[in-house]
């Protein structure tokens, strides 16, 4: 289903600059290797993707499901990025291999699973070698035996899964479309223009997949857990680096980050947004090439994501020089007070769109208190008007867990319409953004940005915050920062 990658190029994955095959080279290295194996058994996780797959099953009967992990992605020329198996595939096997298909096949009472993998170079071939997907370029992969055992899940070769997609029947048959063109055209269940976007029937299984994601098992809330814990680790790695009476680079900062996440085996979960001063009021800011100034604030979102995927989104705003001025702390304590009635709002059976209003609420107020809302606070309020948005600018937080913004094809009315329930994980996440160029503020606010956003699990009580290891209000975060400073740097090592 990957052969498409390489059209235009030498089959073999070899390039214009690599050197020929001498016939006396290709026989010596077809001789004398001995085979391994690898040490793996079945992994502690195997039931909870097991009873998920039994979920996605009792959605569907009688049906063929078809969800594919995806393709490494080109960079650029012949390189790629560093692979990220798709999240629903990750979901419901626990395999990371790029290239890999989940089939879920109807047998009379369930599904029978098979998962369609790249394994191990043959030694019959020359691929091992020649080719730029072989074994001695990119490392040893795994036996059908060796995934099968460490994934408690049948395993086929990729190369059967051609045969095993063309007779299936378009109305019986079920695709995560977007993720691996090969398998998107092999499945055709319907005759419409391609450009239609996907089918509904198509639609309906992502849409399966994303509401279950909505409550996370006990297992998804160590991991999300773990992801946050490696976060407050990586934060305080970056405050000590902070120096408070001199500039560094925001890409400094984005980089210990990094290197943290990194040395602990994990990886940031999205392009970590380091934003000194006026930055702070760009939301998606991920260029991080401006410069910490003492006396400005200093906002950071940044998250760990672990090795099971799962990630954590935090948000913390530093004075950069230790102490916030009076006029950064009131905006500070108006973002405070939002997120924390938000954060007490929460709790089974409440709508989410009450959390966004009890959240927009206290920033409204916060800016009426500043002076700045041309009209009531009950007529900004108002779906018809809505004007304090221009300084809150987004939602109230979204559902985390293995996507930073997790559940994206559940329904709205599942979703933004819906209800929260016990299990579910999500951002508290409100903010005030006063834009450089904006002249309906008084000048002392402009270029001040503020979120504070923490990641949160429903319980039977209400809310548990999972990033609480890292200080919200405003005194704890000065006492925090200048204990890590105490502290004084801290690399892995
Ligand atoms: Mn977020």
């Amino acid at each position: 289903m990957t052969e498409e990658r390489t059209e235009g190029k030498p089959t073999d994955g070899t390039e214009s600059h690599d050197p020929d095959f001498p016939p006396a080279f290709l026989s010596f290295m077809r001789q004398g290797w001995r085979d391994t194996s690898l040490p793996v058994g079945p992994r502690p996780e195997v039931p909870n993707y097991a009873k998920r797959r039994a979920a996605v099953s009792a959605a569907f009967p009688g049906e063929t499901l078809v969800i594919p992990t995806g393709g490494e992605k080109v960079r650029a020329n012949d390189t790629e990025y560093r692979f990220r198996p798709g999240s629903d595939f990750a979901y419901l096997t626990g395999d990371h291999d790029p290239d890999s298909v989940l089939v879920l096949r109807p047998n009379g009472s369930g599904h029978d699973a098979t998962l369609y993998m790249r394994p191990r170079s043959s030694r019959q071939t020359d691929e091992f070698f020649r080719s730029r997907h072989g074994e001695l370029w990119v490392g040893r992969r795994h036996t059908l035996a060796e995934k099968s055992s460490e994934l408690g899940l049948p395993t086929a070769d990729l190369t059967e899964l051609e045969a095993a997609l063309a007779d299936l029947a378009p109305a019986r048959t079920r695709v995560l479309r977007g993720f691996d063109a090969g398998v998107d055209a092999a499945v055709h269940p319907y005759d419409g223009p391609r450009d239609e976007g996907q089918p509904a029937r198509d639609r309906e299984l992502a849409i399966a997949i994303s509401e279950l994601k909505l409550v996370k098992d006990e297992w998804e809330i160590a991991q999300l857990q773990d992801a946050i814990d490696a976060t407050v680790h990586g934060f305080e790695d970056v405050a000590r680096a902070l120096p408070a009476d001199r500039g560094v680079s925001e890409r400094l900062l984005e980089g210990i980050f990094a290197l943290r996440a990194r040395h602990d085996g994990n990886d940031v979960g999205y392009g970590s947004i380091v934003g000194a001063g006026e930055h702070a009021t760009i939301l998606h800011w991920v260029h991080n090439h401006g410069v910490t100034r003492p006396g400005e604030l200093l906002l950071m979102d940044m998250g760990v994501e672990n090795r099971h995927l799962y990630t954590a989104d935090v948000t913390r705003v530093l004075p950069v020089n230790g102490r916030f001025t009076a006029l950064q702390r009131q905006v500070y304590d108006i973002v405070y007070a939002s997120q924390q009635a938000g954060i007490e709002f929460i709790k089974p059976g409440v709508n989410f769109k009450d959390v966004h209003l009890t959240c927009m609420r206290v920033l409204a107020e916060g800016l009426a208190d500043l002076g700045l809302l041309p009209v009531s606070v009950d007529e900004a309020m108002d779906e018809s008007s809505t004007v304090y948005r221009r300084w809150t600018l987004h939602g109230f937080g979204h559902m985390l867990g293995i996507d930073v913004h997790d559940c994206s094809n559940a329904r709205k009315e599942t979703y933004r319409d819906g209800v929260l329930d016990e299990g579910y994980v999500l951002t508290v996440e409100p903010g005030l953004y006063f834009q450089p160029e904006d002249e309906l503020v008084p000048e002392e606010l402009r270029g001040i940005g503020i979120r504070i956003e923490d990641d949160v699990l429903v319980t039977p009580e209400g809310a548990v915050n999972l990033s609480a290891g890292l200080p919200r209000r405003a005194d704890e975060v000065e006492t925090w920062l200048a204990e890590q400073r105490e502290a004084g740097p801290r690399l892995p090592g």
